[in-house]
């Protein structure tokens, strides 16, 4: 496999890859604060047998949300997603599972993205009623876990 994100300088530090490598970045979005399902949330990550390793509330600033939905910038969502994702507090968390894994079965147990995707059981299928209001958010992979954990807690 090529170097994880060898063009992206965060990610020559492969050291930081292994320490992160049972780890994927989750967080409960505004509307799940709003609607007071982030005990549900965890609850459901506790009860997968996962652990919570960082946890913390805040307002994103909107530079973070920007950052951290950098991938989207070319997509005609992406304003109203960053206005969304800063517009009150979020509970920003690292979880840990035995294996490397995490970030894959995390996805699962949050959904599908889409609201028509995503299946009874799963947090989104239970809880969300749109697409652009889905509650929470998984890294995708590996090197996006890497990303938005140093992004989020870079101490
Ligand atoms: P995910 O959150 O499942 O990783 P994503 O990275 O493709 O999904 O998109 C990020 C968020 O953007 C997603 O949780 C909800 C929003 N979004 C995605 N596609 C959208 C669309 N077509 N219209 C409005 N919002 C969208
Ligand atoms: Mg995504």
């Amino acid at each position: 496999m090529a170097p994880f994100g060898s063009s992206r300088p965060w990610f020559r530090n492969i050291d930081f890859m292994d320490q992160v490598a049972n780890q994927t970045f989750i967080m409960c979005k505004p509307d799940a604060v709003e609607r007071g399902l982030v005990g549900e949330i965890i609850s459901r990550i506790e009860q997968k047998g996962f652990s919570i390793v960082k946890m913390d509330q805040r307002v994103p600033t909107r530079a973070l949300a920007e950052a951290h939905y950098e991938e989207h910038s070319d997509k005609p969502f992406y304003g109203e997603l960053v206005d969304f994702l800063s517009r009150g507090p979020v509970v920003a968390m690292v979880v840990e599972g035995p294996s490397d894994n995490t970030f894959a079965v995390m996805r699962t147990l949050i959904g599908k993205t889409r609201v028509d995707d995503a299946q009874p059981g799963s947090i989104r299928g239970d809880f969300a009623t749109s697409t652009n209001e889905n509650l929470v958010h998984g890294s995708d992979a590996h090197e996006s876990a890497a990303r938005e954990i140093l992004l989020w807690f870079p101490s």
